[in-house]
């Protein structure tokens, strides 16, 4: 028997550091201890749940997550995966999707050429083709991260804000299409980005969906060169109001440090970046700047997670981090 959804429903954590660090309560909704490692598989497994039914295969592009979601879904639904990745992905993931039973094939630098090679082999293989972050389904499914909250703390845990990363704009979409589902319409959502993966802050900055020249930054799993379009719409929309801000990769790997640290959880850079708002600095810098108010109600984190890191990952970004200071 299929069971009813593929993800389970995540703790929420209240975190001692960060709400110290920051003079009002943070929570961290712990999408890292997703099965698959991420929030990916919210909305993949809705969608394959909706299209994969009678497929012969699935094939993914991803820069990891979204390929290890896909590769467990399928090894449950009893279909073939192939998971494309770009060069950019470390071997580590490589490795996992492969013990996830996928077929990989890495072709392109950055996803964006992966994505080309699935829609291809989507086309010649006859294979249902599983997006990443663009698709009204994923959104759907990702929305669950909001209603599962509001259904676990009821309805009077207003959050001040809600902070998450962007790659594609695939988990904001559906955390905005969850916080418009529950009535939270007035509560602002911070979107972190990592310097050289910032579609959305160069979307924002040129009031238009701009396409980056190349992925600089290491958080890979942010690395999409062009958000997608209905990201951009909501980031002008207004409700909720969407606040795109950037850290460096050193930024986000110190909040994956310090969250190991303190919280006892491992989590990729992709991730690091949202920590890295209340790490670094960048909510109470917009409360200074009265674009979040003071006192600020409780602080969701979405601890996206990701499977792209281990012991020895970290010290080759680290390494290689140091070299570029
Ligand atoms: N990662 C996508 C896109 O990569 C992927 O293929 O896995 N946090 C983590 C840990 C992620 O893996 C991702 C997306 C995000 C955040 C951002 O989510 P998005 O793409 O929906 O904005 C190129």
């Amino acid at each position: 028997m299929m069971a009813e959804h593929f993800h389970i429903n995540t703790p929420l954590l209240e975190s001692l550091g960060m709400s110290k660090r920051l003079g009002t309560t943070v929570y961290l909704k712990m999408e890292s201890s997703q099965p698959s490692g991420s929030f990916k598989i919210r909305g993949i497994g809705h969608l394959c749940q909706q299209v994969a039914g009678n497929s012969k295969g699935v094939v993914c592009s991803s820069g990891g997550n979204a390929g290890m979601a896909t590769a467990y879904i399928a090894r449950k639904m009893g279909l073939p995966a192939t998971i494309v990745v770009p060069t950019s992905s470390p071997v580590l993931v490589v490795q996992r999707l492969q013990d996830e039973g996928a077929t990989v094939k890495v072709i392109g630098k950055v996803w964006d050429e992966a994505n080309t090679e699935a829609l291809r082999l989507m086309e010649t293989e006859g294979l249902t083709y599983v997006p990443p972050f663009d698709h009204p389904l994923l959104w759907a499914g990702h929305a669950s991260v909001i209603t599962e909250i509001v259904a676990s703390v009821g309805p009077n845990l207003k959050p001040g804000a809600v902070v998450l990363s962007v790659g594609g704009g695939g988990l904001l979409c559906g955390v905005v299409q969850g916080i418009k589902a529950v009535g939270w319409t007035d509560v602002p959502i911070v979107a972190m980005e990592t310097v050289g993966a910032d579609c959305l802050n160069a979307a924002v900055k040129a009031g238009r969906v701009v396409t980056l020249d190349d992925i600089t930054s290491e958080a890979k799993c942010l690395g999409a060169k062009t958000v997608c379009k209905k990201a951009f719409e909501y980031s002008q929309s207004g409700e909720p109001r969407i606040i795109s801000e950037l850290v460096t990769d050193q930024q986000a790997l110190h909040a994956v440090e310090r969250f190991l640290d303190e919280e006892r959880v491992f989590v990729e850079l992709a991730c690091g970046a949202a920590l890295a708002a209340v790490y670094s600095g960048v909510v109470s810098q917009l409360q200074e700047e009265g674009r979040l108010p003071t006192p600020l109600g409780p602080l969701v984190v979405i601890v996206c997670g990701g499977s792209s890191i281990n012991m020895k990952q970290l010290d080759s970004i680290r390494n290689k981090l140091l070299k570029m200071d």
